[in-house]
């Protein structure tokens, strides 16, 4: 069975579902949007639809319907599917062996895309990098040239699918390339048919890797980094773009140009900036008194911790966890990865007392102390040698297409219309009774 066979069967049942919950639960209200909501970013405003995944403010990331730490070591290209699919495919399943084939037919990167990338200016933004790589390649979405052809509603999924599987196979491979080109580490590395696609990425970047623990870092943070629910900036921008119909390349793009935002997905490499700051000032691995004093001082000057808080979360990071777990197992004498957990044990009462601080003086208080997933993932690619830290932002973007893809598959499937939200000025708000 292919990847096509299957979603062909699902689709039929995800149409019946939605319909029937809409037929009866039509009505019910899920939440109100005050004012204070629509000011403040719609936090908490339940309003979106998402299938892959769900983030609980007190427990952290489910990938349909399994807590991530339940799940530590699937295989990104299980994650994947389970995404997809709703269903955790063994690795020797017939899937990931689709998956596989597919990947291999798919993966060669055009070379005008490296002839664009080339073109960029040195100092582009590897996330600049790669969202313009994925964009000059919308010219093959199978999508858009369907859609002229005048494709049925009821076939959307099909080339949605089919542009999918195209882009999750070269990402890591536009990926590499941005890497190789912008830090002169030589001509880009070819795929590798037959090798996974987490061991792919790592050879691709041509990070030395004898032991192999780069390669399976790069497994583990590609599954971590898959989806994080709909409402998140990337999600949220990659929906609302493709809900206009704009093919797989156009939505993704939009939607990885969020994770380039510092609030978002650029916190891992500021995380590091962050952490190798600190070292720096104080010769190596800081104390705890001395991590903290360095925090009171980043948070007076008027900047965040980059790492914690979260817009949803209410608690540590199911990701960061994971990642603590591979660190210890990996890498427990490092002194970055020492920092990292000085850092946990430090930051999350000085975000506290800071929110106290701030309350007292009339500021509202920082919801969560907590650490994301940036606060840890940055010092393990570090020790493994890949110390251009502003592009850490792109590992993650290249996970992340996994769950904007997949979202975006379903949502084609089941006919989710354009997102058109109502705006209101401030007139409308002063007239309010
Ligand atoms: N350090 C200092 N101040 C913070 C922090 C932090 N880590 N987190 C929140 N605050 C402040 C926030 O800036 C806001 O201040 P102000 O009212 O002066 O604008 C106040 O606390 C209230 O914000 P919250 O309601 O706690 O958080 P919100 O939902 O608005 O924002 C983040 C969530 C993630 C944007 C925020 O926690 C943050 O900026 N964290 C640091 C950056 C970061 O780690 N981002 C990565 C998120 C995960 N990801 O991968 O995308
Ligand atoms: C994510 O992974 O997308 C982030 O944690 C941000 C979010 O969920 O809002």
């Amino acid at each position: 069975m292919t990847i096509e066979d299957r979603v062909g069967e699902l689709v039929p049942k995800w149409r019946e579902e939605r319909a029937r919950i809409l037929e009866e639960k039509g009505d019910h209200i899920l939440g109100e949007c005050t004012v204070a909501a629509a000011f403040g970013g719609m936090r908490g405003l339940k309003s979106m639809i998402c299938e892959t995944s769900e983030v609980d403010a007190n427990v952290g990331l489910s990938i349909r319907g399994h807590f991530l730490l339940d799940i530590l070591d699937l295989w990104p290209e299980q994650t994947f599917l389970l995404l997809l699919t709703g269903e955790i495919e063994p690795l020797d399943g017939e899937l990931v062996a689709d998956f596989r084939r597919q990947m291999d037919v798919r993966a060669r990167v055009p070379s005008y895309v490296f002839d664009v990338l080339r073109a960029m200016p040195k100092d582009s933004h590897p996330m600049a990098m790669l969202n313009t790589g994925i964009l000059v390649m919308e010219r093959e979405s199978a999508f858009r040239a369907a859609y002229a052809e005048g494709m049925s509603k009821e076939d959307y999924w099909l080339p949605t699918l089919e542009d999918s599987l195209t882009l999750l196979a070269r990402a890591p491979g536009v990926a590499a390339m941005a890497y190789r080109l912008k830090y002169d580490k030589g001509e880009p590395i070819a795929w590798t048919p037959g090798l996974d696609w987490g061991a792919n990425f790592a050879k691709m970047l041509g990070i030395p890797d004898p032991s192999g623990d780069f390669a399976k870092l790069m497994r583990v943070f590609l599954h971590f980094h898959c989806d994080h629910e709909a409402g998140n900036v990337s999600a949220n921008a990659c929906h609302t773009v493709g809900s206009a119909l704009s093919d797989a390349y156009y939505a993704v793009s939009a939607g990885l140009n969020g994770l380039a935002g510092p609030l978002h997905g650029l916190a891992n490499q500021n995380v590091l900036s962050w952490l190798l700051e600190t070292m720096e000032r104080f010769g190596g691995a800081p104390t705890n008194e001395q991590i903290r004093d360095f925090a009171f001082e980043t948070l007076r000057a008027g900047q965040v911790i980059p790492g914690y808080g979260h817009p949803v979360l209410r608690v540590t990071d199911p990701r960061f966890t994971g990642f603590l777990r591979f660190g210890q197992q990996h890498c427990a004498d490092d002194p970055l990865f020492q920092t990292v957990n000085r850092i946990y044990e430090t930051v999350p009462k000085v975000l506290e007392e800071y929110s106290a601080e701030r309350e007292r003086e009339g500021r509202g208080p920082i919801a969560n102390f907590w650490p994301n997933v940036d606060a840890g993932s940055g010092a393990l690619i570090y020790h493994y040698g890949l110390t251009e830290i502003a592009f850490y932002t792109v590992l993650f973007s290249v996970s992340r297409c996994m769950g904007l893809l997949s979202q975006l598959i379903w949502n084609r499937a089941v006919g989710t219309p354009i997102t058109r939200p109502k705006s209101v000025s401030l007139k409308f708000l002063d007239k309010l009774a």
